[in-house]
């Protein structure tokens, strides 16, 4: 990776990356889109960007394979937390919460459970792709529950009888429904961050982020 490009760690494919594009697009940074690159260089600026998948970009930020990210604060504070409890580093530098990828983790039940407050999730086994963040709010409430991690399928672990409960990502909350399951606690709201590495970038990397920086901002603001 050439030093002098910034690099940008962005969703290849998945519900932040046309909004991610779309807003480097509207700071004028063009590129030439090939669906299946992991890698594009913008052809108007001395930036690339990186294409993976979002459970990898803030990993790749701490450990500083590359200058920035955008990613929601759901993966990001995952991340973190799991690194914090592997003693991996997981420093980063926070430079704008952006108006989008909005959404809410929330515990749900089955709706024909009886569900009166936190305490009744004791001795359940809960469903969920973010284990810490769950352990997290559970220790702060006090409550011993048991996260059950699946990568996917989250909503239909109730019905199979993996877990009593889910703690899942919501955003118009049709899907819980879907699955026969009520939310009820959220314990964490999300929506997409501009992380840096924590390192300081070198002079010529740091002007073109403070331009992009700039940009971003008059893009958000306009947007208000
Ligand atoms: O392949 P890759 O790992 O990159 O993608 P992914 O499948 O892990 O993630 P993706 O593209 O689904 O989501 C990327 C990010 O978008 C998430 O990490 C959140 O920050 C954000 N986001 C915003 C959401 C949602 N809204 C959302 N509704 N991510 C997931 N969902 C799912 C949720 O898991 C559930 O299955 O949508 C369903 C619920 O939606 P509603 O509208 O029915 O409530
Ligand atoms: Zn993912």
């Amino acid at each position: 990776m050439s030093k002098q490009r910034l690099t940008i760690a962005v969703q290849k494919s998945g519900r932040l990356s046309k909004e991610s594009i779309k807003l480097l697009s509207a700071c004028g940074v063009k590129f030439n889109m090939h669906e299946a690159r992991l890698m594009v260089h913008s052809t108007s600026h001395p930036i690339d960007l990186l294409r993976v998948r979002d459970d990898d970009i803030p990993g790749l930020v701490m450990d500083g394979v590359v200058d920035l990210g955008l990613v929601g604060e759901n993966v990001l504070e995952e991340e973190s937390l799991e690194r914090e409890m592997k003693q991996q580093s997981n420093q980063f530098r926070s430079l704008r919460r952006l108006d989008f990828g909005h959404c809410r983790l929330s515990i749900a039940l089955p709706t024909e459970q009886n569900f009166n407050g936190i305490a009744d999730l004791e001795g359940l086994k809960i469903a969920t792709t973010y284990p810490r963040l769950l352990e997290r709010y559970l220790k702060d409430q006090g409550v011993k529950a048991k996260p059950v991690m699946l990568t996917g399928s989250v909503e239909v672990a109730p019905r199979a009888g993996l877990a009593n409960a889910v703690c899942d990502l919501v955003s118009t909350g049709a899907t819980l429904e879907a699955n026969g399951l009520r939310e009820q606690q959220v314990i964490f709201r999300s929506q997409v961050q501009l992380i840096q590495r924590a390192e300081a970038l070198d002079p010529s990397k740091q002007q073109m982020m403070d331009k992009l920086l700039a940009r971003i901002d008059g893009v958000q603001l306009a947007k208000e």
